[in-house]
């Protein structure tokens, strides 16, 4: 489970104001204009409590700070409990939370009381980051390339497929690829034989798993993936539009996700 660190989520506000300003470029939506045409027009904005989880590796600095400033930069009215864990649940709901944020090691959830809507944040977070993969203004065909096909980069590419696009999907882990490929009819892409692509979506922990046989010029490369899938070199020499940020992004698909 790649885990968030503390300096992921140093100055998330400008990090998310940063993403928000290369969506609006890319697509001529903003984050929440990419969740509406997602999931829908909110009828009402549900008050949010952040619950701090303390099992496993425990608390992660900047997480429920970074999850209040993301959930106030959406326009929700949260708050973070003073108690965490199972006293944080109780504070949150006895000081009327519709939704409760919360996640340990291996799943951030959102969970809208009033109306029973659960959110996951890998589905949720590889949808979006695809969503807007596909929405690129610029993009000179219809062919997109998925590296990453796990918890996040399965159901970006499932997205991707349901949108009509043609998508060469490829993991370093066989088994999976070969999953993606039967279950979702998604094409295996061979990096012995690359081509170019202006669409890319990328979700894996490691770094440098873009070749620079893939980048077209101006592409868009969508990644929730840290570290960065490409070096700052080859983003200037190809002009990458880099849609990439470690939690706003995400969270944002699944608080539209259970409105
Ligand atoms: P996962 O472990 O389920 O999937 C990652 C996949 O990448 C695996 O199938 C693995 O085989 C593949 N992979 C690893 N190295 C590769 C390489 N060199 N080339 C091709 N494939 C390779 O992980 P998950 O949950 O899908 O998360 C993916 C990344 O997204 C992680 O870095 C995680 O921290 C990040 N993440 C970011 C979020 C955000 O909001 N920015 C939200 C959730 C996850
Ligand atoms: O501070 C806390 O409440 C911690 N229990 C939070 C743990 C989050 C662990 N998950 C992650 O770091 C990644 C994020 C990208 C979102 C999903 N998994
Ligand atoms: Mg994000």
């Amino acid at each position: 489970m790649a885990l968030l660190t503390q300096d992921d989520l140093i100055n998330i506000n400008m990090q998310l104001q940063k993403a928000d300003s290369n969506v609006r470029k890319v697509t001529g939506l903003d984050i929440k204009g990419v969740c509406k045409a997602l999931y829908g027009v909110p009828r009402n904005s549900e008050k949010v409590g952040i619950v701090p989880i303390t099992s496993g590796n425990g608390i992660i600095g900047n997480f429920s700070a970074s999850l209040h400033a993301i959930t106030k930069y959406f326009g929700f009215d949260s708050f973070v409990t003073d108690m965490p864990d199972v006293s944080g649940y109780y504070e949150a709901v006895r000081n009327g939370a519709e939704i409760i944020l919360m996640a340990d090691d291996h799943t951030f959830l959102a969970h809208n009381l009033k109306n029973g809507k659960i959110a996951n944040n890998q589905p949720c977070t590889g949808v979006i980051y695809a969503e807007i993969a596909s929405r690129h203004l610029k993009a000179d065909s219809k062919e997109v390339l998925v590296v990453g096909l796990g918890k996040v980069g399965f159901p970006g590419a499932a997205h991707l497929m349901n949108k009509g696009f043609k998508v060469y999907g490829y993991d370093a882990d066989s088994v999976l690829l070969k999953k993606a490929v039967s279950s979702l009819g998604i094409a295996p892409f061979n990096l012995e034989n690359p081509k170019k692509f202006s669409i890319i979506f990328e979700a894996t922990p490691c770094a440098n798993t873009v070749p620079e046989a893939v980048i077209s010029k101006n592409c868009v490369l969508s990644t929730p993936g840290i570290p960065c899938a490409i070096s700052e070199e080859l983003q200037e020499k190809y002009n990458v539009e880099l849609i990439m940020e470690p939690l706003g992004i995400g969270t944002a698909s699944m608080l539209y996700s259970v409105l």
